[in-house]
């Protein structure tokens, strides 16, 4: 049987590197800060982990797997935001507690893919 055979461990989605950086807190504006991070959609959940490769072997610790941050897609808005940077491919994530994320990639097939998969969760917890 398949390690979810009882449907309680939420299914991966998708798996991969980002730009990414929080511009708001709780409706609140902060300073950009783009970093690179590993970002697992997971559930109804997208789960940032800071990116391995940006750290040095030294700094590395089985501790440091703890996700960084993780946002709660039910509610969420996405949009397509190149506006809000010099960068391309970006969109902004907003959950229902006021937090902004922009994410970004330099391949475009890749961030529709994630923009794409991001919107069919929203719309699946819509309809819930
Ligand atoms: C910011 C930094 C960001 C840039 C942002 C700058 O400067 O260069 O990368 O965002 O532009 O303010 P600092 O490091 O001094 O904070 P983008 O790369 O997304 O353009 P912004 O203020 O126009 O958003």
């Amino acid at each position: 049987s398949s390690p979810d055979s009882d449907g309680c461990t939420p299914e991966l989605e998708k798996a991969g590197l980002l730009n990414k950086t929080k511009i708001a807190e709780g409706g609140r504006k902060l300073r950009k800060n783009w970093n690179p991070s590993w970002v697992v959609l997971v559930g109804n959940s997208l789960v940032f982990f800071k990116d391995p490769k940006s750290q040095t072997p030294a700094s590395w610790k089985p501790g440091n797997s703890r996700p960084e941050s993780s946002v709660d897609l039910r509610g969420a808005q996405l949009h397509w935001a190149n506006e809000l940077s010099s960068k391309k491919n970006v969109f902004k994530l907003r959950t229902v507690t006021g937090n902004e994320f922009l994410l970004q990639s330099e391949t475009d097939s890749l961030i529709r893919e994630w923009y794409n998969t991001i919107q069919n969760v929203i719309d699946r917890l819509d309809r819930e």
